[in-house]
């Protein structure tokens, strides 16, 4: 088969119509309540956190028809070491001039720091006991991990990428994926940015040269898709 079995711009992904769910896993980035919940990073510094939390829903539906079709799901989190020996002094002095020093406590706990409240996945999306969850002090998911092991191990080529922020970690991670061979789908409706502008921005880039990063869609096209396939 040479044509993709998911309706996407701007082509039909994957490049070569071989999707599964022994080759394609779905990536969930930093869905956590510091950059979609009530007193988190994003809400200190300001941002509107109901842009972070409208690929909740669609996320939610994507999750479970995924788990139920047999796919690996693999789950993110940024967050730092709690003596921050991992936090470059740049990041920690550009989040104090914002006022939201990462490592200070805030109503979630200690802001980004892992194993505090804020820095935990939100309850609607929490990963299964067997699912992989990867933690990285950076944007890019690949950047001081075991991500690349993990989905190389396992045969995996294809990944679907959801989560926030759009702009930055989703992009980050796309970049860093599509640059090590992975051919890469981004949903949509199932990743947000705190400027709608910036989400826009980063999905209309992901078009430029042919897909020049992979491919885009929305979660209903995936979802028709994984109708098609045959039950495990
Ligand atoms: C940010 C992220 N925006 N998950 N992190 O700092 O995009």
């Amino acid at each position: 088969m040479s044509e993709g079995c998911i309706n996407s711009t701007p082509y039909r992904w994957p490049f070569d119509g071989q999707f599964r769910a022994d080759n394609t896993a779905l990536i969930i980035i930093d869905m956590q309540t510091d950059f979609c919940g009530t007193g988190g990073y994003v809400d200190t510094m300001g941002y509107d956190i109901a842009l972070t939390r409208a690929p909740i829903a669609p996320l939610r539906a994507v999750l479970q028809s995924m788990r139920a079709a047999g796919f690996p799901v693999i789950h993110t989190r940024e967050g730092h070491r709690p003596d921050l020996s991992d936090l470059p002094a740049n990041k920690r002095w550009r989040s104090r001039r914002i006022g939201a020093e990462i490592g200070v406590a805030g109503p979630c706990g200690r802001i980004l720091v892992r194993g505090e409240p804020g820095w935990e996945i939100i309850p609607e999306l929490a990963p299964l006991p067997d699912e992989v969850v990867v933690d990285k002090p950076g944007k890019g998911s690949f950047y001081a991990t075991d991500l690349d092991l993990i989905l190389r191990t396992r045969g995996i080529r294809n990944l679907i990428l959801t989560g926030i922020t759009t702009d930055v970690c989703v992009h980050t991670t796309l970049r860093e994926a599509n640059d090590r061979g992975y051919e890469c789908l981004v949903l949509e409706d199932c990743c947000a940015a705190t400027e709608v502008a910036h989400h826009r921005a980063a999905i209309s880039m992901i078009h430029m040269q042919g897909g020049i990063f992979g491919a885009v869609a929305q979660s209903a096209a995936l979802l028709d898709a994984l109708g098609t396939l045959p039950t495990v």
